[in-house]
């Protein structure tokens, strides 16, 4: 083993970590010249042959070879990391007086925000938010909720049919845009075993003309418990402590007799005026607009779930009973905040979407 050849196979070895341009170069140079088949790796192979003499003599050459090459690389590595670390910085600089994209954020649709709003005020009390289809079942959307093929009050919500109605094509059941968000609750008491406490806010459909106070497509949130001993006065605590958490704590409800096929007895629910509370009753001095001075503003429908529902889905009207309410989000959105048309709400010009700002 001569001193020249191992000096010249690290001078090779310096001389190609030199040339090495960047990091991709400098490690195919270690791989030639440092890895296991590189000419000083296999001369230090060699030296295990050598008579005894001359191991130690020919041991300190490659070593020394050895460690200047390696040396070598370690500094010509951190020259190049050094170099590329600098280019990067250069490269990804950002420009930060460059004018920013104009196009404004957008924002959620105050009902959305709203119904979802609602629906927490529930999911604290313990409630389960359940969804079902709009395309929905006649069965589910009537049927199932004690509407008789022929009774009256399937007038009462005018109906998108996609399929049927019901008999005029030999169906079982026709198929309909769902009118309420009602044949959720025979889908969820179908689902679960009592006690059932769900929230369901949804999309509605009704043949109604769009006009001030009427949409084709509108949302609804309805609320169904099931359990033992629920009385009126469930019902009646439960929608107080709705409008307390939604309109503030001195707000309360009323409930006025109706009917619904569906809940036994029924009532039509009011809530106090949020902004005169009822003190333009009979007070012309200081009218209100927002419930045209009667001090009380329509939210929607509920009542005792009838037993013909519960028995229809699987229930035991003599161990359970329930209590359901839904009202239109729509104009619980138009009291809460002026909003005079309803068109307003649904055209979607972001003029009056921007007013209730970012909520998310
Ligand atoms: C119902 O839809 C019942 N399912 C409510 C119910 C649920 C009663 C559970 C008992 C127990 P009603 O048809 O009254 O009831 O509609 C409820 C609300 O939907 C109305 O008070 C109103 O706020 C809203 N609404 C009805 N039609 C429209 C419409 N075309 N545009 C906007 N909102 C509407």
């Amino acid at each position: 083993m001569k001193p020249e050849e191992i000096e010249r196979m690290r001078d090779e070895a310096l001389a190609a970590f030199a040339a090495a341009g960047d990091l991709d170069a400098l490690q195919e140079a270690k791989v030639a010249h440092t890895g296991g088949t590189s000419p000083l790796a296999l001369a230090n192979r060699e030296i295990g042959a050598l008579p005894p003499q001359a191991k130690a003599a020919a041991g300190k050459l490659v070593g020394q070879a050895r460690g200047a090459v390696n040396k070598a690389l370690a500094t010509r590595q951190a020259e190049l990391e050094a170099d590329r670390d600098a280019r990067v910085l250069v490269e990804e600089a950002v420009d930060v007086t460059l004018p920013y994209d104009r196009v404004p954020a957008g924002a959620r649709h105050p009902l959305t925000t709203f119904m979802e709003r609602v629906a927490d005020v529930f999911v604290s009390m313990g409630y389960e938010i359940a969804e079902g289809p709009e395309v929905e079942a006649e069965w589910f959307n009537f049927d199932a909720l004690n509407f008789t093929p022929d009774h009256p009050a399937r007038q009462m919500q005018d109906t998108f049919f996609v399929q049927g109605p019901k008999g005029t094509e030999g169906d079982e059941s026709g198929v309909v845009l769902r009118t309420h968000t009602s044949p959720v609750q025979a889908r969820a008491m179908l689902d679960r075993e009592p006690p059932v406490y769900i929230v369901c806010p949804g999309r509605v459909y009704r043949t109604d003309e769009l006009d001030a106070t009427h949409t084709p497509v509108f949302h609804q949130i309805e609320l169904l418990a099931i359990d033992e001993g629920l009385t009126m006065a469930d019902l009646k605590g439960t929608l107080d402590h709705m409008v307390q958490a939604l309109f503030g704590a001195e707000m309360k409800t009323r409930l006025r007799p109706n009917y619904f096929p569906f809940t036994e007895p029924s009532a039509e629910m009011d809530m106090l005026c949020y902004v005169c509370k009822g003190e333009s009753v009979g007070n012309p001095d200081r009218p209100c607009r927002t419930c045209s001075s009667e001090g009380w503003i329509e939210l929607g429908g509920c009542g005792m779930v009838n037993p013909r529902v519960l028995v229809a889905c699987g229930v035991d009207p003599e161990k359970y009973s329930g209590f359901a309410f839904g009202f239109g989000i729509e104009r619980m959105l138009m009291f809460r905040h002026n909003v005079e048309d309803m068109r307003d709400i649904v055209e979607g010009d972001v003029r009056f979407t921007r007013p209730f700002g970012m909520e998310i």
